[in-house]
């Protein structure tokens, strides 16, 4: 399914005058409206190949149907998210659900839709059918270095599939760890975990990124063997300077400071980029913005802060993604749901007054520092934001548009009712 150029443009000629009653109160107050604007237009968010089927928990899956059931329908569907908001320019691959067959034809898809390849994502924490040694007790740190071997051989494999689609980074995330105490030695673990994370870095083409996400718990939960930032700070500084650490907003235990982790990260130029999603309890993996948005707010005044400080460009130096997973949610609406928080967070944390903050800062005045940041957060920015995709060609409000022209309907038609994607 596409959606032609025309309906867009019908439908935001009817929703405009509303749009800009709206938009004209708040540019007003707005002083550097012409520089946010282009910034929000820049900023492109990729979406993950596994989160546009219904997930589902341990206990159950209730998929909604006209699920993608191929690669190119995964590519359609993310096309159909970045035709809305203009804002969805990226797929990120998971290896191996999502093997391409044809390298060429993959990419013209993807380039007829405005795509590009984001982070490649390697699996060690599954067992395949037709995989020699098994990763029950892990993968990289394994004790038996035939199996360390094998996990190695993949994520060259992964590279190797990467670079044909003209992706730049390798995201590695390990379920390594272990259940109960005694089970593991740590610095052995460590040990034969980095020297595997050493040979794929290896066969990293020279401008490539690899990214070492950590995880706290599960599926082990006694220890992680990446379990935290310190600990993916360590492999990315012991690896090299195409090492980075990936922060994925569930990762962390319960009351982080994650917004902290984010600007000394940043500070010593280890920040490689995100997966957002929120969370109330764990790794929920759900809609970013819907359980915490003043943090994914502070977590952007960090972020900018130390990019600009960095003299970073924020579309491009960091890497941005999703990572969600949507049980009652028809996934399409929640990825637009999702893109359009973060596109929020990040006007606001955009609107901060940085002088006067600093200024308060250096002056201890914690009430004033509370108020600026407070005035950016309870601003209504979302006129700015739909501004910002009209200009860019996108929908003033993505999620009414693709109700009133039935896109799952018309999914559902396409491909069917019973459809399963594959990934988690
Ligand atoms: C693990 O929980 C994770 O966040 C990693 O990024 C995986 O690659 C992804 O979920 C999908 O399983
Ligand atoms: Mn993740
Ligand atoms: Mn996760």
């Amino acid at each position: 399914m596409n959606i032609e150029k025309y309906k867009i443009e019908e439908y935001n000629q009817q929703a405009k005058a509303k749009h800009v009653r709206k938009l004209e109160s708040l540019v007003e107050d707005i002083n550097n409206y012409h520089e946010v604007l282009e910034k929000l237009i820049d900023f492109q968010i990729a979406i993950p190949s596994w989160a546009l089927g219904s997930g589902g928990t341990r206990f159950g899956r209730f998929p909604g149907g006209g699920e993608p059931r191929s690669l190119e329908e995964k590519i359609e569907d993310v096309g159909l998210l970045h035709a809305l908001n203009q804002s969805s320019g990226a797929i990120s691959l998971h290896i191996p659900w999502d093997v391409p067959k044809d390298y060429q034809s993959i990419k013209a898809l993807a380039a007829q839709y405005g795509l590009g390849f984001d982070a490649m994502n390697s699996n060690t924490f599954q067992d395949q059918p037709d995989q020699t040694f098994s990763y029950k007790f892990g993968s990289m740190q394994h004790v038996d270095a035939a199996v360390r071997k094998q996990a190695v051989q993949h994520n060259i494999e992964v590279i190797q599939h990467g670079i044909e689609l003209g992706s730049k980074s390798l995201t590695v995330w390990l379920s390594d760890g272990s259940c109960f105490p005694g089970q593991l030695n740590f610095r052995k673990a460590f040990q034969r975990t980095l020297e595997s994370l050493q040979e794929v870095y290896a066969a990293l083409p020279a401008d490539w990124k690899i990214f070492v996400e950590y995880k706290a718990f599960e599926p082990n939960f006694y220890s992680t063997t990446v379990g935290d930032w310190g600990q993916s700070l360590l492999y990315a500084s012991k690896l090299g300077p195409k090492a980075y650490t990936l922060v994925d907003l569930g990762h962390h235990l319960p009351n982080a400071n994650i917004e902290q982790i984010v600007s000394l990260l940043l500070m010593e130029g280890k920040l490689g980029g995100f997966h957002f999603n929120d969370s109330k309890y764990g790794d929920d993996d759900l809609t970013a913005g819907s359980i915490k948005p003043y943090q994914l707010f502070l977590i952007f005044n960090e972020l900018i802060e130390g990019m600009d400080a960095r003299k970073m460009n924020h579309a491009t130096d960091l890497g941005w993604m999703i990572d969600a997973s949507h049980n009652v949610k028809d996934p399409l609406e929640d990825l637009l749901q999702s893109v359009e928080a973060i596109m929020l967070a990040y006007a606001q944390a955009l609107l901060v007054d940085r002088k006067a903050l600093s200024a308060a800062q250096e002056d201890n005045d914690v009430a004033k520092a509370q108020e600026i940041l407070q005035a950016a957060f309870r601003t209504d920015v979302r006129p700015l934001v739909a501004e910002a995709r009209l200009r860019a060609g996108g929908a003033l409000n993505p999620i009414e548009l693709y109700r009133s022209l039935n896109v799952r309907g018309e999914l559902i038609r396409e491909r069917g009712s019973k459809t399963v994607a594959t990934g988690l």
